[in-house]
């Protein structure tokens, strides 16, 4: 297999698909060496059949709006690929969606779902849909007509979404209320992330932040470092920008900056717990601003616009919003601001330039399918917890969240140990990831 031709052929067929072009060249670059040793996988055209999705739900979405007007979005389900276990992989609620995002978040989930050790082929889904100024009812009936066309393609052994962007507690607990409406299935295991009352997991809301800071301690012993006394820059507000920020400060790191689409707060004496849980309150809002924060809390939290969280000396960096959120030029002004560290906790949060710029310019670095891996994890353990109609205590969940983000850097470690000893995190994700997919894909036969 030689990367060049695989992407020739994927450029030629699929000319406007960014994303997802991105994400497999990234890919197909770290495991060419690996597989290219595995005749085996080469005889049944893995790489061929492993980069197509098996297949995808395109759907109209009508809704009416609080004026009475008639709306019509676009919902998708990729279902990428099954190979481990049911597909499983979150909904993203966001203007900008399109089959090439889906297509490259669901070949990532892919990889990452292969990592956490559990039994989980990879999905993504969601709509062109924007929450920003959206009513409460609004965002309800979208959840509802979105969920009027998806039902049928999902199902507790088949297909399990869950969260992404725009995609929260109360937009799953709206989609799980009409999927069990109209399924007649009152098993609660469909949606993942749900509600507490109804056969969610205690601390599933925190746990892709949790184990992204868990991933990060282990990276930083590994370089003979600590996160204490450490600053902290992070970019976004949302569901894992919370989660990461709240372990970070208990694990007696300084949060200094929070960044959202229109700026960012540098907060000179570090996040403090009225702060973090103002977060929430952002977000639930739609408003989409972190200026808020610097409004709410004056003189502590000074917001610059049009700057990001990367214009802030610190020395970690946790990218924690959008893909393609820190460029090439982000990474030169971080290294030349002080910063040692970047564990991506977005999806694909880093520019390949970035990344690139990290790797040889001494930045430890480590890729979001590795490090934001926790919350699918977590999510996995809440099937666990519904098929076996059991709830398990917030210790014993996060045992299990430690011990998955462990091995998850064992198998980093293993896979992509350099011969001068360093570890290339990107290269022992990807291959991990790729071996344990390929070898169930390999002994099921070609189908
Ligand atoms: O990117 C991700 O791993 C998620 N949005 C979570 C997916 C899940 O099924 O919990």
């Amino acid at each position: 297999m030689k990367t060049a031709d695989i992407m020739a052929r994927l450029q030629a067929k699929y000319p406007l698909e960014k994303e997802y072009l991105q994400a497999v060249e990234e890919v197909l670059e770290s495991i060419e060496e690996v597989y290219n040793q595995h005749p085996e996988f080469e005889a049944v055209k893995i790489v061929e059949r492993l980069v197509e999705p098996d297949r995808i739900f395109t759907f109209r979405v009508n809704w009416i709006d609080d004026n009475g007007q008639v709306q019509t979005n676009t919902g998708y389900r990729v279902q990428f690929n099954s190979a481990i276990g049911p597909y499983k992989g979150g909904l993203r609620f966001h203007r900008a969606v399109t089959p090439s995002m889906l297509k490259f978040l669901g070949f990532e989930q892919t990889f990452k779902n292969a990592l956490t050790t559990l039994p989980m082929g990879g999905a993504k889904g969601g709509a062109d849909f924007d929450p920003a100024g959206k009513s409460d009812a609004e965002i309800m009936r979208f959840c509802q007509a979105f969920m009027l066309e998806l039902w049928n393609c999902i199902g507790p052994d088949q297909d399990i979404p869950a969260g992404d962007v725009g995609v929260g507690g109360r937009e799953i607990g709206y989609l799980n209320g009409m999927y069990t409406k109209l399924a007649r299935r009152y098993n609660t295991g469909v949606l993942t992330g749900k509600g507490m009352s109804f056969g969610g997991s205690i601390l599933r809301p925190e746990a892709t932040g949790f184990g992204a800071l868990y991933f990060t301690q282990h990276l930083l012993a590994a370089a003979g470092k600590s996160i204490e006394g450490k600053n902290i820059a992070i970019s976004g507000f949302g569901n894992v920008a919370w989660g990461a920020a709240t372990k970070a400060v208990q694990l007696g790191a300084k949060v200094i900056a929070i960044s959202g689409p229109d700026g960012v707060c540098h907060i000179p004496d570090g996040i403090t717990k009225e702060m973090i849980d103002y977060m929430l309150v952002m977000r639930a809002s739609n408003r989409n601003r972190v200026e808020d924060m610097a409004d709410r809390f004056p003189g502590k939290a000074i917001f610059t616009p049009g700057k990001k969280a990367w214009s802030i000396p610190c020395d970690i960096a946790l990218p924690c919003a959008f893909q393609n959120e820190l460029s090439g030029e982000d990474a030169q002004e971080l290294k030349a601001n002080g910063c040692w560290c970047c564990c991506e906790v977005s999806n694909m949060g880093c520019r390949p330039e970035a990344i690139h710029f990290f790797q040889h310019n001494g930045v430890l670095f480590a890729p979001g399918k590795a490090v934001n891996a926790g919350g699918v994890a977590t999510s996995g353990l809440e099937m666990t917890q519904n098929a076996s109609h059991i709830s398990w205590s917030a210790k014993e969940v996060d045992e299990k969240l430690h011990y998955i983000m462990h091995s998850i850097h064992e198998q980093c470690v293993k896979y992509g140990t350099q011969p001068d000893g360093s570890i290339d995190y990107v290269k022992g994700a990807n291959i991990a990831g790729f071996m344990k997919v390929a070898q169930a894909m390999l002994e099921q036969g070609v189908c």
